[in-house]
Order: structure tokens, then C-alpha cells, then sequence
């Protein structure tokens, strides 16, 4: 596909797949992240089936993501695609338990990043006549215990959308919205603060879905038609029926 596409959160999970689906269509690519060596063994990697550039900054800081993507070279200034990926959840208690600095974690980056993100590339996508497609969660959707303060901040994500929509209409830009149950990548570990047993035990006695099920999905979501604008996806497991109903049955 002959588009560019900017993939926030591309150094694992969701957004690196992503990256991955994208070269093999031949789209060009900007990848972001703050891990540096990832980035660039990623864009090493994805160089050889199409042009790769790499933008290191943390989506919290607002000049970084500003100057970062001011300083992109000519031939990827023009985004198409914008992929709004980059985000996490932080601690899983209950609010009265809470850690502040995980909230603001939370807020900062899945809400305020976003909207940097997006915000510094409005003008070529709305140039470009382009897409954005946020990825929410089904927390964006659903309030489920001790995970309040990152379902608020998906919750924020699906209005965020719905307004970007609204107000780009007129632009001809399209806006929506993916929302993945539970997928298998280092989302558990970052939420639990590294502790991997912790965290695997979150993906243990059912089918998670797989960071390559959700760049298929979303390689379709912009492979559509102009005219066709996938606004809202909710994504399951086939074990998924909700946050709290998974069917735990496999050994
Ligand atoms: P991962 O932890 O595997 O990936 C998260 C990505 O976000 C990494 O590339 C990370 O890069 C980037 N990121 C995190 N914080 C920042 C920051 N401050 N600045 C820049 N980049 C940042 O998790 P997933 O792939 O699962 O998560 C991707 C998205 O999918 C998130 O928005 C998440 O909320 C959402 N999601 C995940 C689900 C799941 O079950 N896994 C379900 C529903 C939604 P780096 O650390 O290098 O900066
Ligand atoms: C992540 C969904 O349910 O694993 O967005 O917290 S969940």
C-alpha cells in the first residue's frame, strides 16, 4: 500500500506487530518508542522490505513529541496513517490503595500522549485527507475492579475519538477506534512492575488473543475503501465474554 503510516509504541506488543504487518504491505513507516536499542534493531529489521524511519521520545513529554515529529525528513513528513498505540496500565488495585504515580502514568501517557501525538500530526493527516485509528481497550468500554483509573483513562480514549471524528469530518479525515480484550505481550509485566510470573499467569488456561490477530485487524481497518470508516471494534478472545468472564478451562 503506497501510504505512510506513524505507529506509536512500535518497540513490542501490539504496535511492533503492527509495524511488521505494515512493512509486508509495503507501506513506509515511522516507529516510535523509548527504548532506543529496540527501535532501531526494529527499523534494521523492517529496512529491508521498505523505508523505515525511527522517532525516540516519551509520549508523556510534550516538546519531544513536538520536536521529534517536526524533525521528520521530508520524504516521511507526510503521515497518512496515524496509530495511536503507545500507552499501558499501570498497578492493579483498588483506588483507595492506589499508587499516585501510577495514575498519572496512566493519564499521561494513554490520554495526554495521545492527544500530543495527535495533535502535532493533525496537520498532515488533515493535508492528507488520512486515519487515525486509536487503540482503545474493552476497559474503554467497561469498568472492571481495581482497574479503575485505566479503564478512565480508555474511557477518555473512546471519547477522544468520537470528538476527533466529530470535529474532522468536515476535513475528510478518518477516525476510529480498535479495542482489544486481553492480548498476550508485555502489558501484564509492565503492569505488574516486571514481575513476569505475575504476569504470565494473567494469559495461563485460555486463548489469548495475539499482538499478530490485532495488526491483521488493523492493517484491514486502513486497507478499506475511502469512503469506508471503521469507527469502533470491540476485539475478543473466543474464551472472552467480558473484562471479568474469561473461560479458564485449558490446562
Ligand atoms: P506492550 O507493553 O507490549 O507495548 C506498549 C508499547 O507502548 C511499547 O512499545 C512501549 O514502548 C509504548 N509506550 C509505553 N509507554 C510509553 C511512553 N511513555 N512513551 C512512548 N511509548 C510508550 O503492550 P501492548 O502492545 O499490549 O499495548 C499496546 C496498546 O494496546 C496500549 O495502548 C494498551 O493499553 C492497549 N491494549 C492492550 C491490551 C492487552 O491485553 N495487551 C488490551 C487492550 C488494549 P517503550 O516502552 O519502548 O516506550
Ligand atoms: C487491557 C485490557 O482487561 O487486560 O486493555 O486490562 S485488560
Amino acid at each position: 500500500m503506497n501510504k505512510t503510516a506513524f505507529v506509536s509504541g512500535a518497540t513490542s506488543g501490539i504496535g511492533q506487530a503492527t509495524a511488521r504487518r505494515f512493512a509486508k504491505e509495503g507501506m513506509k513507516l515511522v516507529i516510535c518508542g523509548r527504548r532506543l536499542e529496540r527501535l532501531q534493531a526494529l527499523e534494521e529489521e523492517l529496512s529491508k522490505l521498505t523505508e523505515v524511519h525511527s522517532l525516540n521520545f516519551d509520549v508523556r513529554n510534550k516538546k519531544s513529541v513536538e520536536n521529534s515529529i517536526a524533525s521528520l525528513p521530508e520524504e516521511f513528513s507526510n503521515i497518512d496513517i496515524l496509530i495511536n498505540n503507545a500507552g499501558n496500565a499501570h498497578g492493579l488495585d483498588p483506588m483507595q490503595e492506589g499508587d499516585i504515580s501510577d495514575w498519572d502514568a496512566m493519564i499521561d501517557i494513554n490520554v495526554k500522549g495521545l492527544l500530543y501525538v495527535s495533535k502535532a500530526l493533525l496537520p498532515s493527516l488533515i493535508r492528507n485527507k488520512g486515519q487515525i485509528i486509536n487503540i482503545g481497550s474493552t476497559a474503554a468500554k467497561e469498568v472492571y475492579p481495581n482497574g479503575g483509573v485505566y479503564c478512565a483513562s480508555k474511557h477518555a480514549v473512546d471519547a477522544l475519538t468520537i470528538g476527533l471524528r466529530i470535529d474532522l469530518n468536515k476535513e475528510g479525515v478518518r477516525v476510529g477506534a480498535v479495542h482489544p480484550g486481553m492480548v498476550e505481550t508485555e502489558f501484564s509485566e509492565v503492569r505488574f512492575k516486571g514481575d513476569r510470573d505475575k504476569a504470565s499467569k494473567v494469559y495461563q488456561g485460555f486463548r489469548p488473543l495475539q499482538a499478530d490477530d490485532l495488526a491483521d485487524i488493523l492493517y484491514f481497518v486502513c486497507s478499506r475503501p475511502y469512503h469506508v470508516n471503521i469507527a469502533d471494534l470491540v476485539v475478543l478472545s473466543i474464551d472472552q465474554a467480558s473484562s471479568t468472564i474469561v473461560n479458564k478451562n485449558l490446562n
